[in-house]
């Protein structure tokens, strides 16, 4: 296989760990917090986890470990979405086995959760690991989304663990495959299985995160990556002067990653998901604020721009909402039915007939495309796929035709030019910044104290992240206190509340303090391709999101 020089270099990085994670791997000894609490519907999970609910919070400090050396198996799952800096995770939990005692054995499970469901696996060595280091994707055992919740594939995981002397499990995964961590953790515990499932806080949305856990791993290089991109957008738009760009990010349910890249790139319009909801907008709302904003330029001769859009937009206006929770409930319920359907057009028809009045003409107002879009497969956790949703070409066509009635008007004299862009998949594997590449492994030599413990049902926590990796902190907290319960396939599930951008926090605060001179002035920020070797604050910058909210 030819390897870049990039990729070489990358393989001699020495990713930083926490201090209190450096030297003999038997001075790290857990200290126990307070028992803890969900974030809501605390009764309801009680019940549902009554083995591993209200677990205490740990951190880990310096001591003698007796046990460090203990021999143990892990099996290792990367789950969902790719996220740069997996491999770091899985080469730090590696590193720390193999340091506790060359006999244990990590256990890759072959292309996410069904790995282990069909006893797919890698055993990790030496050779393996090292052309993985640093490295961007999820290719060293690939990822999956299939969900671990029956009874069955319970047993068939304790079937494959007892096999191979497994005892402990660590999941990659965001919210929902921890929220399988969790449930799994549970089972273990119920069935007296003596298998301990750990979790990692993975994905590049962003939205996995709490007090303990102050960002998910992938959303500092994939939003670098992002906004390198948008800033050459940027530059080409200010070079040419003859186009809008619109620019649909990532982020299926929180618009964290589209405001990271508006405040590293300044663009002229950023939509932020959680603020239309709040203001309760419509598309015509947003149109017209689009709209709005174009013809102010045009006035100045600015016949060009930028507007991020975050996927997930279409699942934060209102009526939208709404209907697509109808759609999901709907297909949840008509599956076979619906399936059997041969064209597209049957399917909306189908649909059609079974929507409330209201969302029915939320639903007839939608061109046909998008119509389409919003009946394809749900994944496996009965999301719609909002990757496959065109939002952005959507605006592209009710601004335009919004600008088109502004000029009969006598509003607008100008020209609408446009481009669309999608970026997600761009920056899921991209050679993790090194930020995430000393993050990842972090988290991954961490999760093996976690196990170490015994501490099942919890996820890595690395913390104190805005400061040098010296001075981070590591511990672990129970999944269940992330957890609410939410609507999924037509009932109501224990799943991981998501963490949205909030609009009284900072990060949105600087952006909306400076939108509206973003938005008539030209004011991009180009901040070029991330950077691994060279000074400090070109290389090891965190994001302003978490700058923010840390400060
Ligand atoms: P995770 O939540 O699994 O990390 O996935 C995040 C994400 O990248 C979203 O931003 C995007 O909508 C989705 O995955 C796309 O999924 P797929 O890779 O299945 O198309």
């Amino acid at each position: 296989m030819k390897i870049s020089a990039l990729q070489k270099a990358r393989y001699e990085y020495s990713p930083k760990l926490p201090t209190v994670l450096r030297g003999e791997i038997g001075t790290v000894v857990p200290t126990y917090g307070q028992p803890t609490n969900a974030a809501s519907d605390q009764e309801a999970l009680k019940a549902l986890f009554p083995n591993t609910y209200g677990l205490p919070k740990v951190s880990f400090g310096k001591g003698t470990n007796k046990d460090v050396a203990k021999k143990v198996n892990v099996g290792v799952i990367l789950s969902g979405g790719q996220a740069p800096g997996g491999h770091n995770v899985i080469c730090g939990l590696y590193d720390a086995l193999k340091k506790a005692n060359p006999e244990n054995q990590l256990y890759g499970f072959l292309g996410g959760p069904s790995g282990i469901l069909e006893d797919k696996y890698m055993v990790m060595t030496d050779e393996l690991i090292d052309q993985y280091r640093n490295t961007g994707g999820f290719d060293i055992i690939g990822s999956g989304r299939t969900k671990l919740e029956t009874k069955e594939q319970f047993a068939v995981c304790t079937k494959v663990c007892r096999e191979h002397s497994i005892n402990a499990i660590v999941i990659i995964g965001g919210d929902d495959s921890n929220t399988n961590a969790a449930v799994l953790a549970e089972y273990f515990r119920a069935n007296n299985e003596p298998v301990c499932v750990v979790g990692c806080p993975k994905t590049i949305d962003g939205d996995l995160k709490n007090e303990s856990i102050e960002t998910s791993f992938g959303f500092d290089t994939a939003t670098k990556t992002y906004s390198e991109l948008i800033g050459n957008i940027e530059r080409d738009a200010n070079s040419a002067r003859k186009y809008w760009h619109f620019i649909r990010l990532m982020g299926r349910s929180a618009s964290h990653i589209a405001l990271e890249c508006a405040m590293q790139t300044q663009p002229n319009i950023c939509l932020v998901g959680e603020e239309v909801e709040a203001k309760n907008q419509s598309v015509e709302d947003i149109t017209n604020y689009i709209a709005d904003i174009v013809a102010k330029r045009a006035e100045k001769g600015l016949n060009f721009g930028v507007c991020l859009v975050p996927e997930g937009l279409i699942e934060f206006i209102p009526s939208l909402k709404v209907l697509i929770a109808e759609i999901n409930d709907l297909l949840a319920k008509t599956e076979a039915q619906f399936n059997a359907l041969e064209t597209s057009a049957d399917k909306i028809s189908f649909v059609e007939q079974r929507l409330s009045t209201s969302s029915k003409s939320v639903f007839d107002s939608l061109p046909v495309e998008i119509k389409a879009q919003l009946l394809a497969d749900r994944d496996p956790h009965g999301n719609v796929q909002v990757s496959k949703i065109e939002t952005e070409k959507l605006l592209i066509q009710t601004v335009g035709a919004r600008l088109a009635q502004m000029k009969k008007e006598g509003k607008y004299n100008g020209k609408f030019n446009s481009q669309n862009h999608f970026f997600g998949y761009e920056g899921r594997c991209a050679f993790p910044s090194n930020f995430d590449s000393d993050y990842c492994y972090s988290l991954g030599y961490n999760a093996f104290f976690l196990v170490n413990a015994n501490l099942t049902g919890y996820l890595s926590s690395v913390t104190n992240l805005e400061k040098p990796a010296d001075q981070w902190q590591a511990g672990g907290i129970p999944i269940t206190m992330m957890m609410n319960m939410e609507q999924r396939h037509g009932e109501k599930k224990p799943v991981i509340k998501k963490a949205l951008v909030e609009l009284d926090g900072k990060p949105f605060k600087y952006f909306e303090s400076n939108r509206e001179q973003w938005a008539l002035e030209t004011c991009f920020t180009f901040p070029g391709a991330i950077q691994y070797f060279g000074p400090g604050e070109v290389c090891d910058q965190t994001t302003m999101t978490l700058a923010l909210e840390k400060n």
